[in-house]
């Protein structure tokens, strides 16, 4: 199951939504469903997120975990690299590794499925903190790493993803409309501050490690160490120096295991995998009003990214 290969079309309601008499749509065409009071795409069902709620993790088990567009499949693939010596396997792909237990779409798993698939498991998650896998790091007792990026260049690279997608009922808003949009909350898996300050707030919990997408770029050795220590397992130096090498972006992108080509939604999902591309799509004015609204939403936290 875990080695397959196949071709991913398009998400599509009638394949996908599983209760499309809840789906609802907002400005501009953009669809969504509301679970629990948060913003979720389609494929996120009340059935597989009750599942994926009450599902009990192995001790060995990882769940990866962010909000959109923050860096998460450069994350797993790291991830699985650690968890096997550095060698990817000759059939299969890298989300074909991968379990997301709240979504509807990509390789979704049965309860039988996931009770035979050896460990350790790896889970991806977009939910805050409130809604974790398994109840989240202090109820469960499965591992949890998340990543958070810089929200400027979270807010250009979801807009450049969100856009015509089946999913969101091709959003056609302009940037500006959906800078507003993401600002408020109102964009599948909701509200950036409070979905990262959920997790940032429980970084001192010993099944959590709480890792930035800027300091992976910036230091890639010193995060990777961080993974090694937090994963419990001891690579060789050739390892390590290979899992950066692997886990470059322009690596990625060309390699059939790691790039998903066989998702015909990601067209065009290795976009800039810089920090700055924000540059290009803010104005001054939305920069000077996004970055008040940054230094009012994380005044206190103690959180900070780097902006360039
Ligand atoms: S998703 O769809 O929410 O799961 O997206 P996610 O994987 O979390 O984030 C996608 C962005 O991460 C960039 N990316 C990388 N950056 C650096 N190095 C590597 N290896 C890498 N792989 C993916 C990807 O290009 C998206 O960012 P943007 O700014 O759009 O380029």
């Amino acid at each position: 199951m875990a080695g397959e290969t196949r071709r991913i079309a398009a998400y599509d309601d009638a394949l996908h939504a599983e209760n499309p008499e809840d789906l609802r749509t907002g400005e501009c065409g953009y669809k969504y469903r509301l679970l629990d009071g948060l913003v979720v795409p389609p494929y996120v069902t009340p059935g597989r997120y009750a599942h994926a709620r009450a599902f009990e993790m192995r001790p060995d088990d990882v769940c990866y975990v962010s909000y959109p567009k923050s860096g998460s499949t450069w994350l797993a693939h790291i991830i699985f690299l650690i968890l096997h010596d550095g060698e990817s396997p000759a059939e299969g792909t890298l989300r074909s590794q991968l379990h997301w237990l709240e979504s509807s779409w990509t390789y979704p798993r049965s309860p039988d499925e996931l009770e035979q698939l050896p460990s350790p498991r790896i889970f991806k998650s977009h939910m805050p903190y409130r809604m974790a896998l398994g109840g989240g790091p202090d109820r469960s007792r499965g591992r949890f790493i998340y990543i958070a990026r810089n929200p400027k260049d979270v807010a250009v690279s979801y807009y450049h993803f969100e856009r015509a997608k089946a999913w969101s009922g091709h959003y056609d808003g302009s940037w500006a409309h959906w800078l507003e949009m993401l600002t408020n909350g109102r964009v599948q898996r909701g509200d950036w501050f409070d979905h990262v300050l959920g997790w940032w707030n429980s970084r001192q919990l010993g099944n959590l490690l709480f890792l930035k997408y800027e300091d992976l770029l910036r230091d890639f050795p010193a995060q990777l160490r961080r993974l090694v220590g937090f994963l419990g397992v001891d690579p060789d130096e050739r390892t390590l120096d290979k899992i950066e090498q692997l886990t470059r972006f322009d690596a990625m992108k060309t390699d059939r295991f790691a790039n998903m080509h066989e998702i015909e939604d990601f067209e065009g999902f290795f976009r800039e995998g810089r920090v700055g591309s924000w540059r290009d799509q803010f104005t001054a004015q939305q920069d000077a009003w996004f970055s008040q609204v940054i230094a009012e939403r994380l005044a206190g936290s103690r959180l900070d990214f780097d902006y360039e």
